[in-house]
């Protein structure tokens, strides 16, 4: 993946994130786009669609964990500020330094110390060392992605913790091991493994006995195609199907079967012990799993396009209400405005090829310039001419209003707009 800083030089010396100010560097790439997201906390908002399956999956937790006097124990995290530091968001999840994930083409960078969390599984380390053995957290994360009706750079998390002490795990059969009598446990100093050595042994994490994995795993599996259930009803086909993450082993992802195709829901796994005993609790077995809102919710409401969570649209919000969860709630577009698609061609500098070109650096462009109008953009035409060996890129902007119709006067002025910020930043030739 290409990493070249082509368009990310910072305007100012600082930058304010979240009410704080920060100083920029090579890394800083927030466009003013992202940052007109930060703070509008939708999947807090009464009755939104996101906050309405927050509640839900906060609820079902609530129920299906108590303890004897039947109180709730799991804990909520829904308001932890979005800037966390690398060694949050990567390294005390053992994602290797090498790995593509931590790059300036994929994450949102306050500055080399700093970024926009990628995952809400950024503060699992921190909320284990604090004490606690079972939470959630709900949150905005942040990538730089593709564009189009499923992918926007910014959507929702929660992430599920949940550890047990041997007493607890085997209270029916004490004579029970959590850990193999003669493990070694690695150095905390765990980091640098490099993500081709990555080791994908789907049985269990050599430290842990099989009872304890599988005890592990069944309740984890349960408690997930419940609440898959509690959302899409009884019927619900689903698959687990076996899956890599650094920071648990083994990982699994949960799959339902919803028009003809299979969904990822969620990432899920048993905890690395490496993480838990850097928390100091090296003495206990966990399982986690990470679980994205949008794509729950245009499921279950059928809502067709990712950028119908940001409407301001009366029309839109007045049609999900709380207390008729469970009944046919269901998204009814409001109307269909036509769409406008326009291309964009141009050569690259002479001395870069068609790969070095950031395909997500572009996108950042056209949403700073343009913002959430711009329903798709995909690269249409890559090109190296015979003579010159010079490269041409075109891509293709969809340009849709989601509450009027877009004139074509309209979407030129814009367009050309783009084209102009285009050429100047890429320092590109439109042809
Ligand atoms: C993670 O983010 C892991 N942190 C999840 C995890 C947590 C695994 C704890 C194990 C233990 P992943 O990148 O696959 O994994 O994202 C998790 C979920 O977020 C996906 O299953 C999907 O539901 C949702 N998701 C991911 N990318 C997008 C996107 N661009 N748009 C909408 N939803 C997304
Ligand atoms: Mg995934």
């Amino acid at each position: 993946r290409n990493v070249r800083n082509q368009s990310t030089r910072p305007m100012c010396d600082t930058i304010s994130v979240c009410n704080r100010n920060y100083p920029t560097d090579s890394w800083t790439n927030i466009t003013p786009n992202i940052l007109s997201y930060q703070g509008r906390n939708i999947y807090m908002k009464k009755n939104h669609p996101l906050s309405i399956l927050r509640q839900q999956i906060v609820n079902y937790f609530y129920k299906t964990f108590v303890n004897p006097k039947g109180n709730a124990i799991f804990s909520v995290f829904d308001n932890l500020a979005p800037v966390v530091t690398p060694e949050q968001n990567f390294d005390q999840l053992l994602i290797p330094k090498d790995h593509p994930s931590r790059s300036k083409s994929d994450c949102y960078y306050v500055n080399e110390k700093h970024l926009l969390r990628a995952h809400t599984t950024a503060h699992q380390v921190d909320l284990l060392k604090s004490g606690l053995d079972n939470y959630l957290i709900v949150g905005d994360v942040y990538r730089r992605d593709e564009i189009n009706a499923t992918h926007f750079p910014v959507f929702h998390q929660i992430d599920a913790v949940r550890t047990l002490h041997r007493d607890k795990l085997f209270k029916n059969n004490p004579e029970l091991e959590i850990f193999e009598t003669n493990f070694k446990t690695s150095p905390t100093s765990f980091l640098p493994i490099k993500s081709s050595l990555k080791c994908i042994d789907q049985t269990k994490q050599p430290c842990h006995t099989m009872e304890a994995v599988k005890l592990m795993e069944h309740e984890l599996k349960t408690v997930l195609v419940r609440l898959a259930q509690t959302l899409f009803g009884k019927d619900i086909e689903y698959r687990w199907v076996d899956s890599y993450f650094p920071f648990t082993q083994p990982s699994w992802e949960l799959e339902v079967y919803w028009k003809g195709e299979w969904l990822e829901l969620l990432g899920s796994g048993i905890m690395r012990n490496e993480i838990l005993e850097a928390a100091g609790i090296g003495n206990t077995i966990g399982w986690a799993f990470g679980v994205g809102l949008e794509r729950l919710a245009m499921v279950l409401f059928e809502i067709p396009d990712i950028r119908l969570f940001w409407s301001n649209d009366s029309g839109f919000l007045n049609q999900f209400k709380e207390e008729d969860f469970g009944k046919h709630m269901k998204y009814k577009p409001i109307s269909i405005y036509p769409q406008c698609a326009n291309d964009l061609s141009f050569w690259l500098p002479d001395n870069m090829g068609v790969d070095d070109f950031v395909g997500n650096d572009f996108n950042d462009v056209v949403r700073d310039v343009a913002g959430d109008i711009v329903e798709q953009v995909s690269l249409i035409d890559k090109f190296k001419h015979p003579k010159t060996g010079k490269s041409s890129l075109c891509f293709r902007i969809v340009y849709r209003h989601m509450e009027k119709t877009l004139t074509q006067n309209e979407v030129n002025e814009i367009h050309s707009k783009i084209t102009t910020t285009v050429e100047k930043r890429f320092n590109v030739k439109i042809r």
